[in-house]
């Protein structure tokens, strides 16, 4: 009998883990917030999440990454390059659509917010018929905070709708946060 209790406990020992999705070694570098299945961690900490509160943004749910996280989904590279800009770049990460399906996402908008509060928003059908990378290199070489890292939001020109060959006003830098709008 006591044999049997053992053997359970310790098929417990090895599920338990699986309860929660567990999280890659390392500072986390991005929040997913709002219309989400899947969590990792509680919710809004006045406290803890600062940044989250100078920007007036609380939440219930919401699912935590690492740079480790982020490199553990399937990586894109994509060229890109716009009118504007001295030429193309080729930028290295983890689609936005994968990390959608990661966390669960189950609205229809999505909001990609910098730490400068910079937060354009897109459809998520939008975001899932074209290539939006939340990108963590560029050139092969992690980008920093203080440059565009270290996570950057960066997609083709014509990546939604009306959107011109020299607008890469959404391509936000130094991304945080993203946020789930229900939707309606
Ligand atoms: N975090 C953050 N990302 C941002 C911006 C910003 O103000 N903050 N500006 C956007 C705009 S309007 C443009 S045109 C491009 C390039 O602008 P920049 O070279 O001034 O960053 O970055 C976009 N990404
Ligand atoms: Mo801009």
């Amino acid at each position: 009998m006591r044999r049997v209790a053992l053997a359970l406990l310790a098929a417990l020992l090895v599920l338990l883990p699986l309860s929660a999705p567990a999280r890659a070694a390392g500072p986390v570098v991005l929040t997913v917030t709002g219309a989400i299945d899947n969590t990792n961690r509680g919710p809004f900490d006045p406290f803890s999440d600062v940044l989250f509160g100078t920007l007036q943004e609380t939440f219930e749910k919401a699912y935590a990454l690492t740079l480790d996280d982020l490199a553990a989904l399937p990586q894109k590279t994509v060229e890109i390059g716009y009118s504007n800009w001295p030429g193309p770049v080729t930028v290295s990460g983890p689609t936005l659509a994968a990390v959608l399906d990661l966390v669960g996402a189950t609205g229809s908008e999505v909001l990609v917010q910098a730490v400068d509060g910079y937060a354009p928003s897109f459809k998520i059908a939008e975001v899932r018929a074209g290539t939006f990378v939340l990108a963590t290199s560029q050139g092969g070489k992690p980008l920093a905070l203080g440059g565009r890292g270290p996570v950057w939001l960066a997609f083709p020109a014509g990546s939604y709708e009306g959107q011109t060959a020299d607008d890469d006003s959404g391509l936000a830098w130094a991304v945080f946060h993203i946020k789930i709008a229900a939707g309606e």
